[in-house]
This record gives structure tokens, C-alpha cells and sequence, in this order.
């Protein structure tokens, strides 16, 4: 397990101008997030925009993704889909790339029964032999992950973990003390990166990781050695830096984007509804991406 341990940085939709995925930009993101000195990468999950992609656009990204970094980094695909049936071709299709786990949210749309939600996540582990990460994010599924849930989805030796997006940082305690050493809690909110490794999450993956990997590996660093003052430190200046990048007029994505071409990569923008950062608010990105370059 020790290969999902690190800075996991959730990975960005890349579109070409026309706003369509682009694989030359899909691919310099990859080698901008591989020169950075990451640990891995979690491809298509709310940070890739998997709900406004259809099956095809989903498909090229991952493959676009391992082809450029398989054998590389650990590659996690997110699979999650308004079906079943889609969300088992994603995972068919990742396991031919090489990806080293699967991972979905529960699903979405319809208030179903937990049943559901069981079934709905054991079709798509039983469809590959990949290992499977859990996806908890309450605040935008709807759906927050019960301990019952947890340790029935445990008893199937491929589910290696739960990525863990709900607030509470004591959700992490709970999942790492219910799962112990041989299960992966994955700490979900950048903002609380620091105190979610001390709590238990044994790994991170973020949604912001990629707009300063720095930042975070740093705060890694610190944290793994024991320095939290340091840590803490570091995180207060994420902080910083994520209130700002979601304090402009249109999607934190957008603002990401933004910086991100700032900082000399450009992988276009956000789909609709995200809205786009746009006037006075684009030149505030300078500043932020000034406190990042500090
Ligand atoms: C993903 O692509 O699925 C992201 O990693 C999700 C991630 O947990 C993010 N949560 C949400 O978007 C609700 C966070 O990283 C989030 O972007 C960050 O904490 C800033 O608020």
C-alpha cells in the first residue's frame, strides 16, 4: 500500500481552446505534475469535471493520463458515473491502462437506499481485479458514508481504502481506527491537510494540490518528520491561499486555471456551469500566485 502514501494530487480537466479535452495539454499537465515530485494522481473525479464529461471524453483522459505516466506514478481513476453501467466501462477501461486502483463516489441524483449504494459500488469492484479506493464527500454527493456501510464494503479483501472529503476531521479517526493498518484513509479538505494526517489519514488527495504541489509537499514533509509547528505553519498559508482562490467571481477551478497559466502551464478553462474568473478578479490571481512563489 505503501505506493498510495503521499501528495495525490486530484487532476485537472484539460481543454483546448474550443473547450474540448486536449491531449497535448492533458499530457504537459502530467509532466508538470511528475517534474513537481508527487506521489501519484487521481484522474477524473470532481476536479476533472467527470460530471460534465461524457463516457468518450472520460475514456480519452485516463488514457491520455497513462500513456504518459504509467509505471510512473500511482494512477487512481475515478469511475464514478450517473450509472452503473457507465461507471463498470470506466472501470474496464482503466484496468486495460495499467491504473493501479479504482475509486467512485456513491450515486448521485436520486436519494437511494443504502442497498443501492452497496450494490452500486460492488458491481463496479467485481467488474476488474483492481484494488478500490471508497469516495465520501457528503457536501456534494449528499450521501455520508455510515460505519456499517464502511465495514460491510471492508469485508471485500479489493477495497483498499475510503478517500474521506466530509468535514469533520474526526470522520478520519473513525475510518482509520474502524479500518486499521491494512486500509488507506486518504484526507479529503486541503484545509485540513495537516490535522487530518495527525488524526489518522495516512495519504492526501486534493482537489488544490495541483495549484501550488509545493505547498503541500512540504506540509508532508514536516509532517512525517515530526515538525508540526512548521506543518501548521504551511497549512496556514494554503489556507490563505485557497480562501483567496475561492473569493473570486467564478469557479475555484477557474481560478486554478488561472493561476496555473501564471505559472507557466495553460490547460484551458472550465466547462459550464462552472463559471470563468473574469475582469478585475483575474489580475487579484498575481497576487496569489505571487504568496505561492514565495
Ligand atoms: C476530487 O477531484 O474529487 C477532489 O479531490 C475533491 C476534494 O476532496 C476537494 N473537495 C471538494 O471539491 C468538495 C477538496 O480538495 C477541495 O477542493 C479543497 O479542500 C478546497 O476546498
Amino acid at each position: 500500500l505503501e505506493k498510495f502514501k503521499g501528495i495525490i494530487p486530484a487532476f485537472y480537466a484539460c481543454y483546448d481552446d474550443a473547450g474540448e479535452v486536449s491531449e497535448n495539454r492533458t499530457k504537459e499537465f502530467c509532466n508538470y505534475l511528475f517534474e513537481k515530485g508527487v506521489k501519484g494522481l487521481y484522474v477524473g473525479g470532481s476536479s476533472g469535471e467527470c460530471i460534465y464529461q461524457n463516457l468518450d471524453e472520460r475514456k480519452a483522459t485516463l488514457k491520455y493520463v497513462s500513456e504518459t505516466l504509467k509505471g510512473k506514478l500511482t494512477l487512481i481513476a475515478h469511475v464514478g458515473a450517473p450509472s452503473t453501467r457507465e461507471s463498470v466501462i470506466l472501470a474496464k477501461y482503466a484496468e486495460e491502462l495499467g491504473y493501479d486502483a479504482l475509486s467512485a463516489i456513491p450515486p448521485i441524483y436520486f436519494k437511494l437506499p443504502e442497498s443501492s449504494i452497496d450494490k452500486y459500488w460492488s458491481e463496479i469492484i467485481d467488474s476488474t481485479d483492481l484494488p478500490f479506493i471508497i469516495y465520501n464527500i457528503p457536501q456534494t454527493t449528499g450521501y455520508s458514508l455510515s460505519m456499517n456501510l464502511f465495514k460491510k464494503m471492508l469485508e471485500n479483501k479489493k477495497v483498499i481504502g475510503v478517500k474521506n472529503s466530509s468535514m469533520p476531521v474526526m470522520d478520519i479517526e473513525r475510518f482509520k481506527a474502524c479500518g486499521g493498518e491494512n486500509v488507506i484513509v486518504f484526507n479529503g479538505p486541503d484545509e485540513q491537510y495537516v490535522s487530518g494526517r495527525l488524526i489518522g489519514a495516512d495519504s492526501g488527495i486534493g482537489g488544490t494540490y495541483a495549484a501550488m504541489p509545493e505547498l503541500f509537499l512540504q506540509a508532508e514533509e514536516f509532517v512525517s518528520s515530526g515538525n508540526f509547528t512548521d506543518a501548521r505553519r504551511i497549512q496556514t498559508d494554503i489556507n490563505d491561499i485557497i480562501i483567496a482562490l475561492c473569493s473570486l467571481n467564478g469557479s475555484m477551478y477557474s481560478a486554478i486555471k488561472e493561476l496555473l497559466k501564471l505559472r507557466g502551464l495553460n490547460i484551458g478553462s472550465v466547462r459550464g456551469p462552472l463559471e470563468e474568473v473574469s475582469g478585475e478578479d483575474l489580475f487579484k490571481i498575481e497576487g496569489i500566485k505571487e504568496s505561492i512563489d514565495q
